[in-house]
Formats: C-alpha cells, structure tokens, sequence
C-alpha cells in the first residue's frame, strides 16, 4: 500500500509539473526575456517582407527589435542563433542614409557586415532599387546588412518594451509639453 500511494503522489505531481509547463508555453511560446533589458522577444509567426514582419509586430505591442548595444546583441545570438537571417526595426525608409529604429530610439550601435550598408540597387542579377532595411545574421554571426523588403522572406525578431503600457502617458506628456513650448 505505501508503495502504491507513493507512485500516486509521484505521478500526481509528474502530472501537474505537465500541466504548468503546458499552461505555461501555450500563451508565452517562444517568448524570452532578456534579464538586462527587462524587454520580452519572439518571432514573427511567418517568414514576411520587412513590412509585413514590423505590421506584425506593431500588433503585438512592440516593434521589430532595437539593438541598443553590443551586449543586447550578444544575448539576441545566444538566444535566437547566428544562422537564419532574421528582420531588425533598423530603416533608412524615410531618408536614404539616415537609419532609424522602427521604435524611436537613437541609434547608439551598429554591427555592419564589412562595406555595409551599401545600398545596393541589385543583388544576384535581380533588381531592387535600393535597400533600406536591415537583417541580421549576415555571412557571419549577428552580423548586419541592408537588404530589399522583398528581397529575403525571413522571420523578424519581435521586440516588446517591458514598461510600453506605462509608457503611452509619457508619451502624452511629451506632447503637451512640446505644445506648450
Ligand atoms: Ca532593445
Ligand atoms: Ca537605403
Ligand atoms: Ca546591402
């Protein structure tokens, strides 16, 4: 009898250990949290467009990711791997040259591949007239370089600011602020 309950109670709580994982990875699949940044990340669900990817997104409450230094980078290789090509929120979609972060933050680092970003207006005898937005992963780990929103499908790496909810009343601040000047 006591062996008999002892393997009820083990197998109770194997079974509720699977229960928490399962609950536990249906809504955060995929999901890491970055200990420096505090800042949550995952893939977009599809390979995309550039476009298609930062839509994605933007609908899940962040932008495509900011690499703000090289130690975010670093952990980004760690946890998503230095050989698919994955989408950044890096563009000079505005303004040929000047790259912008989808989310807003200055530009405060950059990991160019060698002679990037070229800008390049062909690529593999295909035309594309340009290119102004960013992959990572290129030729060699982390490594950046500008490419055509068509040019690759790949899947973005999504980037959700721990604080983003806090954030939308400072964001209002700053406007009334910046109406008062
Ligand atoms: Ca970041
Ligand atoms: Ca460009
Ligand atoms: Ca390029």
């Amino acid at each position: 009898m006591k062996f008999i309950s002892v393997w009820q109670n083990l197998s109770v709580a194997a079974a509720t250990v699977l229960m928490s994982l399962s609950v536990g990875t249906a809504a955060q699949a995929f999901t890491f949290t970055n200990p420096t940044t505090g800042n949550q990340y995952f893939l977009t669900t599809a390979r995309s467009s550039w476009t298609e990817a930062q839509a994605e997104a933007m609908a899940a409450g962040g932008n495509l990711v900011t690499i703000n230094d090289a130690e975010e980078q670093k952990w980004l290789l760690d946890v998503f791997g230095g050989t698919e090509l994955f989408w950044l929120g890096l563009t000079d979609e505005q303004m040929e040259g000047v790259w912008k972060w989808s989310n807003g933050d200055n530009v405060t680092y950059t990991n160019w591949t060698p002679n990037e970003p070229n800008n390049a207006l062909s690529y593999a005898g295909q035309y594309f007239g340009g290119e102004n937005y960013v992959v990572m992963n290129w030729q060699s780990n982390g490594k950046w370089n500008d490419v055509a929103n068509t040019f690759v499908k790949s899947r973005g790496i999504v980037e959700i600011v721990k604080n983003y909810i806090d954030k939308i009343p400072n964001i209002f601040e700053q406007k009334n602020e910046r109406a008062c000047q």
